[in-house]
């Protein structure tokens, strides 16, 4: 072991420290595939003295630190591809607490989201963020990276259901900020500077997550619609006569991926451009079923499918939420936009537009949570095309989309956070005054400049 894993295993125990190549390998990245792992070491803390113990010595020796979950990000921001020491969460995966009066659970970071998700539905509540990856990814990386998933429109962001927060900062200090109140009025809310941070000012090693209501019975409504803009047409009225839980649509494109990928049938007998993936409680079926009538009549649909139990509503779900595994295969160049719903109409017509201009001969995949105001533009290489050459042809066209997305005053980054692969482009989303403000909080609170270091912030 070369110096920086020996004093890893000092600090802690030999087991908790890993050097093998395959370790480095597998904890040194997410699923973005940018950067190749080259991480130092990859060590794995039981217990929030243990995260103490790595930052203080990280500080002492110089050590540069990276976070990492369930590693299911999309933008880069736990690989570790510079030698690194990777601090994973894996055994820090305890419900610690629940309290059904104040309708919260504390866990350790490393959680994964559906173990959250069960625990809540089994005292009769729920824990309403969700996403595809729920299944692997952790509770500390989606707090890290706000993440928002498919049921934005209905219960917001994680940010949304996170009550409290213990967090190791930079420096090594424990901070216990809010310690699940509703109400604290007492200054600047730290928790909220922590939601979305990227492991670049401090680790989180608890959290506080408050718990919902178990949701009434949902149905789930496909929707063959017959032009991109239609889309905004469709929500607004359903907007106007149901209450929904998701609003989710996804291109042909995307739907055929899917298919082909896990080997199923078209859900309609029609083939249409895009298609809207919609959930409401089960009692508006009749209010759902007029407003799809309305749509037809309108020539915005042209042909729907409505689930008729759990099984089938879980079958639809899979057709979005199979996308991005699908597409995996052709190393997609990704997007991640968001704009104010009133604005989508305009702001997807342009897109359209320049998309067709700048790709001709690529295959373009969109989808997204359109409900919210969130769009996923996945480029996907052609076979005959290197990786490099590739991303060079596709990062010479993001700064076009980047200004279109800006000049609506939108976000280059929606939900899948800045990490490795947005940081050059977070100026079109944040002002020069916020990004010195965000560098200076990052001196208070990493003043060695330890915390995954070139994420978010160069
Ligand atoms: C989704 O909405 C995820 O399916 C992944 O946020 C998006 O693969 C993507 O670009
Ligand atoms: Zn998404």
């Amino acid at each position: 072991m070369t110096s920086a894993p020996r004093q890893l295993a000092s600090a802690l125990s030999p087991p908790q420290v890993r050097t093998d190549p395959d370790s480095l390998r597998e904890w040194g990245r997410d699923w973005t595939r940018a950067a190749e792992p080259s991480p130092a070491a990859v060590v794995f803390p039981e217990t929030t003295d243990d995260v103490i113990a790595i930052v203080r010595l990280a500080n002492s020796e110089g050590l540069k630190l990276v976070p990492s979950g369930g590693r299911t990000g999309l933008s880069g921001g736990a690989v570790a591809a510079n030698g690194e020491v990777v601090v994973s969460f894996d055994r820090m995966n305890r419900i610690l607490d629940f309290s059904a009066a104040d309708r919260l659970l504390t866990c350790q970071a490393g959680v994964v989201t559906r173990t959250v998700q069960d625990f809540a539905r089994e005292r009769g509540l729920s824990y309403p963020v969700d996403f595809a990856s729920s299944g692997s990814s952790q509770i500390g990386g989606n707090i890290a990276t706000n993440a928002g998933g498919i049921k934005v429109i209905r219960y917001g962001l994680t940010r949304d259901w996170i009550a409290g927060l213990r967090v190791v900062t930079g420096t090594g200090e424990l901070l216990d900020c809010n310690r699940g109140l509703v109400k604290n009025a007492t200054g600047y809310d730290l928790r909220h500077l922590f939601v979305g941070s990227e492991g670049t000012l401090g680790f989180i090693v608890e959290a506080d997550v408050r718990l919902a209501p178990a949701p009434d019975p949902q149905t789930v409504m496909l929707l063959g619609v017959t032009e991109f803009s239609r889309l905004i047409d469709v929500l607004s009225l359903l907007q106007n006569t149901l209450a929904l839980s998701a609003f989710e649509f996804f291109s042909d494109l995307a739907l055929q991926k899917v298919l082909s990928h896990r080997e199923l049938r078209r859900p309609l007998s029609e083939t249409a451009p895009f298609y809207a993936l919609v959930e409401f409680d089960t009692v508006d079926l009749e209010r759902a079923t007029a407003a799809y009538e309305a749509s037809v009549g309108n020539g915005w649909v042209c042909d729907g499918v409505v689930s008729q139990s759990e099984g089938q509503a879980a079958a639809l779900w899979s057709l979005r939420e199979g996308i991005s595994e699908s597409i995996a295969q052709f190393t997609p160049y990704k997007n991640d936009l968001s704009v104010r719903v009133s604005v989508l109409p305009e702001f997807l017509a342009q897109v359209d537009d320049l998309v067709a201009q700048s790709y001709p001969g690529f295959e373009v995949c969109w989808y997204g949570h359109i409900g919210d105001g969130n769009l996923h533009l996945n480029i996907l290489k052609p076979a005959e095309l290197s990786l490099s050459e590739f991303y060079a042809r596709c990062h010479a066209i993001s700064p076009s989309l980047f200004e279109l997305v800006a000049r609506h005053g939108g976000s280059v980054s929606a939900e899948h956070g800045v990490g490795l692969l947005k940081r050059d482009f977070i100026g079109y989303s944040r002002s020069s005054a916020e990004i010195e403000i965000m560098r200076a909080l990052k001196g208070v609170l990493d003043p060695n400049q330890i915390m995954n270091p070139g994420k978010l912030l160069s």
